[in-house]
């Protein structure tokens, strides 16, 4: 028993996600989650709606809404389909919320008192067409590491280079698309991060077993200094965490809010806040997953996000925790993730290519997805989403090879000894090398879920499952019971108990799919095995069940054709 801490990057507001991200963070972290539950650990496992900022005032603005509704809109579509694809969060917070403009500020109080923040006059990139001061995402221009024409001012998605609008080359506004845009002089608070530069690098460095992408990624922007200049963290916005507030230890920042990657990761703390608000529990019940001297001593804290938001998890947010003085809660590691491609490019949310959270559920229940975006996850290098693949993956492994179990088990059993479990003989040899087979497997299928090597974890499930394939087509129940029934009794027995073990050991991935079976087995025992030998005894004979329809159905190649069409383009 261990207390896990587990966030999730929080997805902005503005527009529903697609599968790569799904995938990039979301996914994963509810794999792990549910699989430490499984395991008898506390959990809490958070994630929220990232809402400030100029792609959610840009969004409102096309939706021809006040940034406020909008934002309450969005994150009733994103739950509602974080439900769909059941994420299973102990609280999908709100980056808009009191508690975190509170913890902001708060924050933001606290590095300026420790001398951090200074008030910095510069010259701003001003539009003259647009009549207003332009934030850097405002700002699109061309990448001077990589030559990406279409990178923003504050970060080019291209190469994760994070960037101010002057190392742009030819930017235009945003807004407009025009490029008559001059500098001319404002004030904002800077976060001297560059002062932490060292904590940062000591602290990054002794971390143990963090994932190559992850370090290297963190040491290249502080070695490179790039990453960790001293950042502007205002912008000229009226939606966000006011950065003039009592007690702030600075004044003349009237009509500027915190930018948004300042508060968004405040937001894993202070939604574990708004789930103790929600829940009705004292703020001891979330500071003692947060504060080192409040009980978080023994907290795992484990975050997931998409490799360009490593930067920011690595350094920024680091420095604004470890800036503040106060004992709050550092990650202990950080699982990161390349891209999802799709069908040979990139996923695009301004084009609608590639399949949305949505569209995915509209065609399809949730643990198709699940499972084939999470055995392909891009965890090493990126991967490939094509029809193809998806169709082969789902055809192969939950209809062929899961699905066909269940289903060749529940109705032979139902044809030759009826709806509950068969008595029959004790197992033989066979059923005792098919348990050490099992038990080698379970192992293997725990040290992979432990470290969180997400695709390991699914082939050695996916193995688990041909195990119980195997065990049948060679015991073959259908011809033992003719010259010896009382042994086709047994293993039909032993398959009966399997499947109820699959259904255990799936849950993580296909929670849906694990529950039907474990219904039509009228069985509500979710322990995880101690070893296969226990395990297969835990439905005993006599025990009723009925058989479940169909898993999980195959997917056609009239299918695929019509949804490589449908999704290729312009949503
Ligand atoms: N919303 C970026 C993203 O969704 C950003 C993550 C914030 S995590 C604190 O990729
Ligand atoms: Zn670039």
């Amino acid at each position: 028993m261990a207390r896990h801490l587990i966030t999730s990057a929080i997805p902005y507001i503005n527009g529903i996600k697609h599968l790569g991200n799904l995938v990039g963070s979301q996914l994963p972290a509810d794999l792990s989650a549910r699989y430490l539950r499984a395991r008898g650990h506390e959990v809490m496992f958070i994630c929220a709606t990232d809402e400030h900022g100029t792609p959610a005032e840009l969004a409102a603005a096309r939706a021809g809404k006040p940034v406020a509704d909008y934002c309450a809109e969005m994150w009733d579509v994103q739950k509602r389909l974080s439900d769909g694809f059941r994420l299973s969060f102990d609280h999908f917070g709100r980056s808009s919320s009191a508690r975190n403009h509170r913890l902001t500020q708060h924050f933001a109080r606290r590095l300026g008192e420790a001398g951090l923040v200074a008030v910095v006059a510069e010259r701003q990139v001003y539009s003259i067409e647009d009549e207003r001061f332009l934030p850097d995402r405002y700002i699109e221009g061309t990448c001077p590491n990589c030559g990406y024409e279409k990178a923003r001012g504050d970060q080019c998605e291209n190469c994760t280079m994070q960037l101010t609008p002057a190392q742009l080359i030819a930017p235009r506004s945003a807004v407009s698309g025009s490029t008559l845009l001059e500098l001319r002089e404002t004030r904002h608070l800077h976060l001297r991060q560059s002062a932490l530069r060292a904590r940062l690098r000591a602290w990054i460095t002794g971390q143990k077993g963090w994932p190559v992408l992850t370090t290297s990624i963190a040491l290249k922007w502080l070695d490179d200094g790039d990453g960790l200049q001293d950042r502007g963290i205002t912008r000229d916005l009226d939606w966000g965490v006011p950065a003039q507030f009592p007690g702030a230890p600075w004044e003349g920042m009237e009509g500027k809010v915190f930018y948004v990657w300042f508060d968004a990761p405040i937001e894993y703390i202070a939604a574990t806040a708004e789930w103790a608000d929600a829940t009705g529990a004292p703020d001891a019940a979330w500071r003692r997953w947060w504060r080192l001297d409040e009980g978080a001593e023994d907290v795992r804290y484990t975050q997931f996000m998409g490799k360009d938001n490593v930067p920011f998890h690595t350094l920024s947010f680091p420095a604004t925790i470890m800036g503040s003085d106060e004992p709050w809660k550092l990650v202990d590691y950080i699982k990161s993730f390349n891209y999802l491609t799709y069908d040979g490019g990139q996923f695009s949310t301004s084009q609608g290519r590639g399949v949305f959270m949505d569209q995915a559920l509209e065609i399809l229940p949730a643990d198709y997805w699940r499972w084939w975006l999470l055995s392909h996850a891009p965890e090493t290098s990126d991967s490939a989403f094509t029809w193809e693949g998806f169709q082969g993956g789902v055809n192969k492994d939950l209809a062929d090879v899961l699905g066909n179990f269940v289903s060749r088990v529940t109705k032979f059993c139902r044809s030759k000894f009826g709806e509950e479990v068969p008595a029959g003989g004790a197992p033989g040899a066979p059923e005792a090398s098919l348990c050490a087979a099992l038990d080698a497997r379970l192992a293997a299928y725990q040290a992979h879920m432990e470290a969180i090597e997400v695709r390991k974890a699914a082939a050695e499930l996916r193995a688990i499952w041909v195990l119980g394939n195997e065990y049948l087509q060679e015991a073959a129940p259908w011809s033992t019971v003719k010259a010896d029934p009382d042994r086709a009794a047994m293993q039909v027995r032993m398959g009966l108990n399997l499947i109820r073990l699959y259904a255990v050991l799936s849950r993580p991935f296909v929670p849906d799919a694990a529950e039907t079976i474990l219904r039509a087995l009228g069985c509500e025992d979710w322990s995880w095995p101690e070893g296969a030998t226990a395990a297969l005894e835990a439905l005993r004979p006599g025990h009723a069940f009925t058989t479940p329809d169909v898993l999980f159905r195959k997917i056609t190649d009239d299918e695929r054709a019509e949804w490589a069409v449908r999704f290729a383009g312009a949503r």
